[in-house]
């Protein structure tokens, strides 16, 4: 047993998940289509889920069922105070407060049930964190308008977020704008063209280019959104959030040092806007040697320069490797330049385990950025066994989720990185986001649903339950 490393008293410890993979009950009290509705379930060996305009009888769409939390909370709340939770992270589904999202008037049951939600979750001492935009933003804005490409979007986003901001005061204090912002970063998978930014593209447009304007127009709203928050309480926090990826040079050579230092640029630059108020030199070079139109007019930068994030939230599940390119240039593509770690193992599903990435990336988000953090999502995807004893004995993920939390503790005791909280991904089985999988189980209580949507419902706790509930109790001294 290594040493106990004291953790702050009010340090946050919690589970997250996002509204579109447990609600399910995806046209209840008038919610509108999200982009995560029309988006069929793929599998491990063909990951990428197809978009299908209307929906499909031939067709699985699993986030039309998630794990039915949009009826189950109240239950499932009580094992999450069981477990001790004093942090729950969800996401406030945007087709359920504005079903089309250009509305001007709100959807009263929509508000009812985040209201009802929150109210429980705060009876049993757990506070609420919230993401505003996780994924399933409403499929009108992608069809009518052509998703964030379209500026139209910055305002249907900031009334949002001011309904939220409102409607919610004195029940949510920490709030994120856009989850995991980055992903678009590897924009040549249109999967996360479409998942962060509503974009559908042919081969007409520079699908680069087009990141950049979509990216731009939701930075230019979070930002909005976090001037708007201060306004309604000056207590509220509004956080950006990324997934954070130690992004390594394979050898010493200067070349592959180089890479990876653009490839840190490259996919931290929506940190640098976001948190610094401040697009980066080396981008605006890269804009104008490209020929980019993106659109940075004084007024959109001093925005962006106000409404700088209060904390940053961010996921935590994997590192990058990169070596320097055939071709020697300093340009990074993610989608053809990350080679295998030769150190660190790898997932079922193909994610480089590794959790001493979580210190290295803590202590260069706090030398760049120097705001608080909240490691708001942290797990692993594994394939669990419910046993007939109902028990799931699930050791590979405690080893993952002990092995992560030591690092972190690491970089808070001892290196005095500001980490103010850690909701890990996630305290109950969900539909995986990439694949749209059940099989992907991240979960600490087991969720009876299979792949085609099948199963009691019932839920179980794996081992992992009373191991995390244990780590709570002892404010994570005992690992
Ligand atoms: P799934 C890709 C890479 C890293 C994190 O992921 C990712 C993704 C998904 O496109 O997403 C985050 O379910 C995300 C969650 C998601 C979780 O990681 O693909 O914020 O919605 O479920 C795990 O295995």
């Amino acid at each position: 047993m290594s040493k106990a490393l004291k953790m702050p008293d009010d340090f946050l410890w919690g589970g997250a998940v996002a509204a579109h993979q447990v609600e399910g009950n995806w046209q209840a009290d008038g919610k509108g289509v999200s982009i995560a509705d029309v988006m069929a379930a793929a599998s491990r060996e063909q990951p990428q889920r197809v978009v299908t305009d209307t929906v499909q009888d031939d067709k699985v769409y699993p986030n039309h069922w998630g794990i039915d939390f949009y009826k189950t909370y109240p239950q499932d709340i009580k094992l999450f105070a069981e477990l001790g939770l004093k942090a729950f992270r969800t996401s406030i589904a945007w087709t359920r407060i504005f079903p089309n999202g250009d509305e001007d008037e709100p959807n009263a049951a929509g508000l009812r049930y985040y209201d009802d939600l929150f109210d429980q979750l705060l009876a049993n001492g757990i506070e609420p964190v919230v993401t505003l935009s996780h994924f399933e933003m409403p499929y009108n804005l992608v069809k009518k308008y052509g998703g964030w490409r379209n500026r139209k979007l910055i305002d249907f986003f900031e009334h949002f977020a001011q309904t939220c901001f409102e409607h919610f005061d004195g029940k949510v204090r920490y709030w994120m704008t856009f989850n995991e912002i980055d992903n678009q970063s590897d924009w040549r998978n249109a999967h996360h063209l479409y998942q962060d930014s509503g974009l559908q593209l042919d081969d007409s447009v520079n699908w680069e280019e087009a990141m950049f304007q979509a990216a731009h127009n939701e930075m230019v709203a979070s930002a909005k959104a976090v001037l708007a928050a201060h306004k309604v309480d000056p207590q509220l926090q509004v956080g950006a959030m990324l997934a954070m990826v130690p992004i390594y040079a394979l050898t010493a050579k200067p070349g592959d040092q180089m890479l990876a230092e653009r490839a840190l640029q490259y996919r931290y630059y929506y940190g640098d806007v976001q948190m610094e108020g401040e697009y980066p030199r080396w981008l605006l070079k890269y804009f104008e040697r490209k020929g980019y139109d993106i659109p940075l007019s004084d007024e959109d930068l001093a925005t962006l320069k106000a409404g700088a994030a209060d904390f940053l939230g961010m996921s935590y599940y994997f590192s990058f490797t990169v070596q320097e390119r055939a071709d020697g240039k300093v340009e990074y593509d993610e989608h053809n330049d990350l080679v295998d770690n030769p150190y660190v193992e790898k997932s079922q599903w193909g994610w480089q385990i590794d959790p001493q990435g979580m210190r290295w990336i803590l202590n260069w988000i706090q030398d760049r950025w120097h705001k608080p953090t909240m490691i708001v999502e942290n797990g692993i995807g594994a394939y669990d066994k419910l046993e007939a004893d109902g028990q799931v004995h699930d050791d590979y993920r405690i080893s993952y989720l002990r092995d992560h939390i030591r690092q972190m503790e690491l970089a808070v005791v001892e290196d005095g990185v500001d980490v103010i909280g850690y909701t890990m991904w996630s305290p109950i089985d969900l539909v995986s986001a990439s694949t749209g999988e059940m099989a992907k189980r991240y979960g600490l209580i087991y969720v009876d649903r299979d792949d085609s949507g099948q199963g009691s419902d019932q839920r179980y706790k794996k081992d992992s339950f009373a191991w995390y509930q244990h780590l709570i109790a002892t404010n994570g001294a005992d690992l």
